[in-house]
């Protein structure tokens, strides 16, 4: 026997408020795709040798369903019931890994119908369908139909995690409210700070602190141009921005993202206060108009013109910001989309292509102000997404599109070497739509320039 009868009330502890929710799910499901469903969890990845794996997560549709990270688990769905396939561990294992609970125990916590050994997959794997992306996995089958249904199961499964159920609500508002004390800790660390190093290390202490991991990697920079920069060497210099991307995962695996800049001295430059304020601008704009039924592509353009206007006022763009849109000009200095998804993923099913950021018959736009949009559709109830208009001196960009000439109409390129202390810069929040608006969940990390200036000069210890 492995298992010990304190590790199995710690599994259902863990699950006990998150079951109505996990049974909920899969009924909600099997309303939407009738066939049964193989989902696998995923497996370590060795660094050199077996026993020394990289940090395991297991895929975010089976944590939908099953709630655990299990490494080497499969899932069965069918008429709204759970199958759960895995080995019990060798019962030398446990002298590494001490006591693990039992298939069964594991099976009892998340209400599974039944639990049998991974071999006893073979038998359910012909009728069912899998994930696009599971194919190549134990779950992958020759049956000749299985293309168009898993095409079909991955449409149903887009559907549900679209809208968010309260337990996922919850686990999002925690992963954010964690981010943001880490976005705290890390402005109050710069005064002190010599490198970026330091920075990320008293941002993601507290997300280590709080039992989190981070939904991604953390860009932590004084060059915010390198959209994801993750080097930490750079020394911070008086007169740096350092811009921060950094969020939270909860331990069933809810993200959150976060993006502020600020001054390392504490005080922004007259001219890097114009572009904060800016930006921010084109932050507010949008999170003023998101609610359902607004298309995400027109906040995406709401931010681009509010950013035009602001760069016309300042004297950097000539002409009238509609047209300067059209023309892509915003597209030099915001070359990115205004947001993405947010749930189990920091980009929410992108494992899936577009399948769930473009609506259905949407495709991605050719144009350079557009194509990197990863969110093309109706915002609607019970979504979460991120808003996160940015400004950056990409040389790549700006560079050639100065010698084309292209663009000497629009650009007023002496003007913008007063700016060149302005090398990135992005506000981000992670926002729910709600039946009339919207709740920015991360609210409580402020975004007015005099605000961040303050826990900016504020010391470590009061950031806590
Ligand atoms: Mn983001």
């Amino acid at each position: 026997m492995i298992s010990t009868e304190k590790d199995t009330q710690s599994l259902e502890l863990q699950l006990e408020s998150l079951a109505p929710y996990l049974a909920q799910r899969r009924q909600n499901l099997a309303q939407r795709f009738s066939p049964a469903a193989l989902l696998w969890s995923g497996q370590p990845v060795a660094r050199n040798f077996p026993a020394n794996t990289y940090p395991f997560r297991a895929s975010s549709h089976f944590l939908y369903f099953a709630g655990l990270s299990l490494p080497h688990a499969a899932i069965h769905l069918e008429a709204g019931q759970l199958t759960l396939f895995m080995d019990d561990p060798d019962p030398g294992d446990a002298l590494w890994h001490g006591p693990t609970p039992s298939r069964e125990a594991i099976a009892t916590a998340m209400g599974a119908l039944a639990a049998y050994p991974l071999a006893d997959l073979e038998r359910y794997r012909q009728n069912a369908a899998t994930l696009p992306g599971q194919a190549n996995s134990p779950l992958g089958s020759d049956n000749p139909s299985s293309p168009a249904l898993n095409q079909a199961l991955a449409e149903a499964i887009v559907e549900l995690r679209l809208y968010h159920d309260d337990a996922a609500l919850g686990a999002i508002t925690q992963a954010a409210a964690v981010s943001v004390q880490a976005h705290r800790a890390g402005m109050a660390a710069t005064s002190t700070a010599t490198a970026a190093a330091q920075v990320r290390a008293a941002m993601e202490q507290v997300i280590l602190a709080h039992n989190m991991t981070c939904a991604y990697n953390s860009i932590v920079t004084p060059h915010g141009e390198v959209l994801h920069h993750q080097q930490y060497h750079q020394a911070l210099h008086p007169g740096d921005l350092l811009l921060a991307d950094v969020g939270a995962e909860t331990v069933s695996g809810w993200a959150s993202d976060i993006t502020r800049t600020w001054p390392v001295t504490g005080h922004f430059s007259p001219p890097q206060r114009d572009i904060y304020d800016i930006v921010l601008a084109a932050h507010d704009a949008c999170i003023a108009a998101a609610k359902p039924g607004v298309e995400y592509r027109d906040l995406h353009l709401l931010a681009c013109r509010t950013l035009a206007e602001g760069l016309v006022e300042v004297g950097l763009l000539k002409g009238h910001p509609e047209d300067l849109v059209e023309r892509d000009v915003h597209g030099l200095f915001f070359p990115h989309g205004l947001g993405h998804l947010l749930g189990l993923d920091v980009h929410d099913m992108e494992d899936l292509g577009d399948l769930a950021g473009y609506a259905p018959g949407r495709r991605r736009s050719d144009r350079f102000g557009l194509c990197f949009l990863r969110l093309d559709r109706p915002l609607a109830a019970q979504m979460v997404v991120t808003i996160e208009p940015g400004f950056y001196q990409v040389p790549g960009i700006l560079t050639p599109a100065r010698r084309s000439g292209q663009f000497d109409d629009a650009v007023n390129w002496e003007r913008l070497a007063q700016f060149q202390t302005v090398r990135g810069l992005r506000i981000e929040d992670d926002v729910l739509i709600t039946p009339t608006g919207c709740e920015v969940l991360t609210a409580a990390l402020p975004t007015q320039a005099n605000a961040i200036e303050a826990w900016v000069q504020s010391t470590p210890d009061s950031a806590s």
